[in-house]
């Protein structure tokens, strides 16, 4: 460091001195400019990333207020299973009760390439934190209306699950054994959490889904006054989670996950279930919209016409591996770091102590050879 330090010094002094002072006064202004059009020419690609889009709702595959013929045979785009039960205000998937499963799938596979999905739901009852159980879900999958241990959906499900888990079972599961989570990976409870499964996945009750997590946030939802919202994006293979639970009405970031392969033509649902801890798990309102573009790059209509050339056909994340290392390189990184400029510190102390010692021996050397 010391070294290219003094030597791009020396190169200055080598300039011309007319040169080298105009050049000094000009060369902060230059670099001023050249670092704004960076950024503005940053600013203008992330524009494009943003693509103006228009929103259509679409009602095949939305579940709204009255809720007109669900759960009544065949003449409502939703089908209800289980102990779920409709009311006026909500579709209820499960009361607050034990051992409950109830579910609404849609009927119909949807075809959008692009989608997003705002879901009011309410999670509420008797227990009091960590008595109350387990939570519920949202999917996108290729099967419906199977049973099983998954929030009330089938385990090696086919697709996308969202999973509003309250139940901490790992924590339980630890503290009975006298163990403790160090802070970094503990998660705190209620987790949203996302997974992909590709039909032979499986999902780890006992772990809260840890080991397939593609990621997730605390959410604080039981037991509110104002409403709580959930919000999955699929769009151009980014999976993008959002909730919406403080009363402030803004989304908070949840999770963003690019090259998330999705097939066409799954099933959206919600499920929930209870065991020996148990909640209301209600939803008010699955609302689909479409996502359309309307303005973008021609970069991204090649990639549209490269995508469309290899139709997905199971679904998959990329990378995964990268993503599962980066949670790991994270939560290291401080430590790493540390270590990194502890040493360097001593390396480099050490270094200039020898340099000292050889320095002051040439000196005494070549003292003794002049005299
Ligand atoms: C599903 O994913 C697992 C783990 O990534 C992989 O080992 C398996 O081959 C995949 N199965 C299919 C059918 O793609
Ligand atoms: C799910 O898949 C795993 C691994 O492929 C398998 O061991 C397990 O039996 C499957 N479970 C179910 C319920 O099909
Ligand atoms: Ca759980």
């Amino acid at each position: 460091m010391a070294a290219t330090g003094s030597s791009s010094s020396q190169h200055r002094n080598h300039n011309s001195p007319l040169g080298s002072t105009t050049k000094r006064k000009t060369m902060p202004f230059k670099l001023h400019w050249a670092i704004i059009c960076l950024i503005l020419t940053l600013n203008g690609s992330l524009a494009d990333d943003d693509h103006e889009m228009e929103e259509f709702l679409k009602r095949e595959y939305s579940l709204t207020k009255p809720y007109q013929g669900v759960g009544s045979l065949g003449s409502s785009h939703w089908e209800l299973m289980g102990d779920a039960m409709v009311t006026t205000e909500q579709v209820r998937l499960t009361p607050d009760m034990q051992s409950r499963q109830g579910a609404v799938w849609s009927r119909m596979p949807c075809n959008l390439q692009d989608w997003e999905m705002q879901v009011h739901f309410k999670i509420h009852g008797q227990g009091k934190k960590n008595l109350n159980g387990d939570g519920m879900a949202i999917w996108y999958t290729k099967e419906r209306t199977q049973k099983g241990p998954v929030f009330g959906n089938m385990d090696n499900f086919t697709g996308l699950g969202v999973f509003l888990d309250t139940y901490p079972n790992e924590e339980k599961h630890l503290e009975a054994q006298k163990k403790r989570y160090s802070p970094r990976t503990q998660r705190v409870f209620p987790f949203v959490l996302a997974m992909v499964g590709n039909g032979s996945i499986s999902y780890d009750h006992e772990r809260d889904g840890r080991p397939t997590e593609l990621g997730g946030c605390s959410a604080m939802v039981r037991n509110l006054k104002h409403d709580t919202f959930l919000f999955i994006r699929y769009f151009r293979r980014r999976l993008t989670v959002m909730i919406d639970v403080d009363g402030q009405h803004e989304w908070r970031d949840c999770l963003d996950i690019p090259g998330v392969r999705l097939p066409l033509g799954y099933y959206f649902g919600a499920t929930a279930i209870t065991g020996d801890l148990s909640d209301n798990h209600d939803v008010v309102s699955l609302k689909l919209y479409q996502l359309t573009v309307l303005r973008g790059g021609k970069e991204e209509e090649e990639e549209e016409e490269e995508e469309e050339e290899d139709e997905i056909t199971i679904p998959s994340v990329d990378n995964l591996e990268l993503l599962r290392l980066g949670e790991v390189e994270e939560g290291s990184s401080g430590i790493v770091l540390f270590f990194t400029i502890l040493f360097s510190m001593l390396g480099f102390i050490f270094l200039l102590v020898i340099g000292l010692v050889v320095y002051s021996q040439w000196n005494e050397s070549r003292r003794k050879r002049f005299y």
